[in-house]
């Protein structure tokens, strides 16, 4: 997508910057089909392709949209919003025609015929943020409105757009200018009446409170980014241990090829599933285990791939024969990294309890944790043949990434997360620089850098590249 420079002349003056149009709905059949324009020219547009001399804000109009030859192309309405009252900020036109795709593409070409450019990917949510409509977190959370894969995420993305988590940064960001305004005055003006400001202890609770604040806002913006990216999941163990059995299991479903020879699944498998409202990726993959076959072999070098990306992995075992035999899954799990991986990536599923008896069932449950190199792995006993302790799973699932999101959650980014986590460090840089060495010139350049961190979130401090990657990211007509 090509974006404005924003910091030319012409974002200034938007009345330069071309007329744009593009598919609003979704391409494929459907009653209505939306095409929109934003610009100067839109107004304009709307008239020569209808014939119709005016049109009044914010009321829909019934008309007939023309070729140039004067034949129809479709019938519909079109809506006006006169800028800045609009959605960019600009005058906005949208055409509610038919929703096929021969109409809706013969009713674009002739948008463009009339002067209008075909708009970039998220070219319409760019112009509402250069514009003022939107902030940074607003225009991310309309994307990820769109693109949530559950109804938590989905309310969480609408409440950061109306403003919710901007407004929380922007609190922030007031007591971040605050503060540095205090510790500007206590080097501007040391010793003033024989008071040191720097350390008369009201700098440093105030600084204190910030931080304290910045973790809340961090707890938050955590729980709204596993929200809208979930995790990704592998399952991996030696063959025939349950693995594909589990995939259908957790997607309630028979997704993935289960039998029981060994070396069934050949190529991993992906499935998305929402539990607990937590978003899971999961992904099966081929029983890991020496062999000649080579279709077999690249199958297993893909679980191998797969493993090493996963956020959590899931070591599935048979407990009534891998402990019994000469590798562990932990064993499995070291080969598979050269050492073992944090506990907190593992967790290890001891399948097919509803096979051993009474006596080795005990043995197993309790057996909730598995030692090894002084590391303790959880463990968690399943059946996937009757689907016992797969909600066990799930929950601790969700436990191991911290997931429990507040009735109120916000969609958040990664974005969001490293920008807040840089604050906190600058803000803890602070707090060393004044309790430690008092040194006022150094907490006042931490805490500009904090409030630079945090200004990137709502994209008050933001380089052109980054709004161009993330205005990029989104689809045409947004
Ligand atoms: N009794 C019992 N059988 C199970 C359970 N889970 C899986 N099985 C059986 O174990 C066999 C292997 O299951 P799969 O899910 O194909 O195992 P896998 O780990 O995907 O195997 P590969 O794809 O060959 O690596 C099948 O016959 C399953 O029906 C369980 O909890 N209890
Ligand atoms: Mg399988």
């Amino acid at each position: 997508m090509v974006l404005a420079d924003p910091t030319s002349s012409e974002s200034s003056n938007f009345s330069s910057l071309p007329t744009i149009a593009a598919i609003a709905t979704p391409l494929g059949r459907g009653g209505v089909g939306v095409i929109r324009l934003s610009g100067t020219r839109a107004y304009s547009i709307a008239c020569m392709l209808t014939g119709k001399l005016e049109f009044k804000p914010r009321m829909a109009s019934f008309c007939r949209f023309y070729q140039a030859d004067g034949t129809v192309i479709d019938e519909g309405l079109v809506l006006y919003f006169k800028g800045p009252h609009s959605f960019t900020g600009e005058d906005v036109i949208e055409l509610q025609g038919h929703g096929g795709m021969i109409l809706q593409n013969q009713l674009l070409a002739r948008v463009f015929e009339l002067g209008a450019k075909q708009a970039g990917a998220g070219e319409f949510s760019y112009r509402a943020f250069d514009n003022d409509k939107l902030d940074l977190v607003q225009a991310e959370a309309i994307a990820d409105a769109i693109d949530a894969t559950s109804a938590a995420a989905a309310s969480s993305a609408i409440r950061s757009l109306s403003g919710e988590f901007s407004k929380k940064i922007n609190q922030l960001l007031e007591q971040l200018i605050h503060l540095r305004l205090h510790v500007e005055a206590a080097i501007d003006f040391p010793d003033e009446e024989d008071v040191d400001f720097l350390s008369d202890g009201v700098i440093q609770s105030k600084l204190e409170q910030t931080q304290e604040k910045i973790q809340q806002v961090l707890a938050t913006a955590k729980q709204g980014q596993l929200l809208r990216d979930g995790i990704h999941v592998v399952l991996a163990g030696r063959p025939n241990a349950g693995k594909s059995s589990l995939l259908n299991r957790l997607a309630g479903q028979e997704r993935a090829i289960v039998t029981d020879v060994a070396g069934t699944t050949r190529d991993t498998l992906q499935e998305t599933v929402v539990l607990n409202g937590l978003t899971l990726h999961l992904t099966d993959t081929a029983g890991l285990r020496e062999t000649q076959d080579t279709v077999e072999r690249i199958g297993i070098e893909r679980a191998r791939t797969a493993i090493t990306q996963a956020d959590i992995l899931l070591m599935v075992y048979d407990v009534t024969r891998d402990l019994e035999e000469q590798i562990t899954p932990l064993q499995l799990a070291e080969q598979l990294f050269d050492e073992l991986p944090e506990a907190k990536r593992l967790l290890i599923i001891a399948n097919k309890s509803d096979l051993i008896n009474a006596d080795d069932s005990q043995k197993v449950t309790s057996n909730a944790h598995l030692e090894m190199s002084n590391q303790s792995y959880e463990q968690v006993n399943v059946s996937c043949e009757t689907g016992a302790g797969i909600d066990d799973l799930i929950e601790t699932l969700c436990a191991k990434v911290g997931f429990h999101p507040p009735e109120n959650s916000l969609i958040a980014r990664t974005r969001h997360l490293d920008a807040l986590r840089r604050t906190a460090e600058y803000l803890a840089e602070a707090h060393e620089q004044l309790t430690v060495f008092k040194a006022g010139e150094l907490v006042a350049e931490s805490l500009r850098q904090a409030q630079h961190s945090l200004g990137e979130i709502t994209g008050e401090f933001s380089a052109d590249d980054l709004l161009g990657k993330i205005f990029g990211s989104f689809c045409i007509g947004k």
